[in-house]
């Protein structure tokens, strides 16, 4: 009896410590873009998840990194929210509407996958690369 109590005490501040701190993860994913108004529009995507708590997008790496609470959220979603906004990324091509909608500076050029997801693409829809 005394070692389930002694057990369970030890084992506690353990489990604690998990809920609270296991679950930020970092993700890093290939997100295209141009400028800085892409910069903002990819990190406002990305943080407009509240489990996201940071975004960063490099202009020269075109790769956006993101913190976020795993247990509510991943990289699926906050990448198609990304998308949402017009931006390419390893995981969904953003529509051809949004996409057109774009800055001119900021129509990037698309890179050649998604040139064959469009194809494939009903172009009204953000479609998840396979
Ligand atoms: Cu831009």
């Amino acid at each position: 009896m005394y070692s389930i109590i002694k057990s369970g005490i030890l084992f506690l501040p353990t489990f604690l410590f998990s809920i609270v701190a296991a679950q930020t993860k970092t993700f890093t994913a290939r997100v295209e873009g141009n400028c800085k108004m892409c910069k903002q529009r990819i990190e406002t995507a990305a943080k407009a998840d509240k489990n996201v708590s940071t975004a960063d997008w490099s202009i020269s790496k075109k790769t956006l990194t993101v913190s976020y609470d795993a247990s509510k959220t991943d990289k699926k979603t906050i990448l198609k929210s990304v998308a949402d906004a017009g931006h390419d990324n390893e995981m969904f091509r953003a529509s051809d509407t949004t996409y057109n909608g774009l800055e001119s500076c900021c129509q990037y050029d698309r890179p050649d996958n998604s040139q064959k997801m469009a194809q494939s693409c009903d172009p009204t829809q953000v479609c998840e690369l396979k």
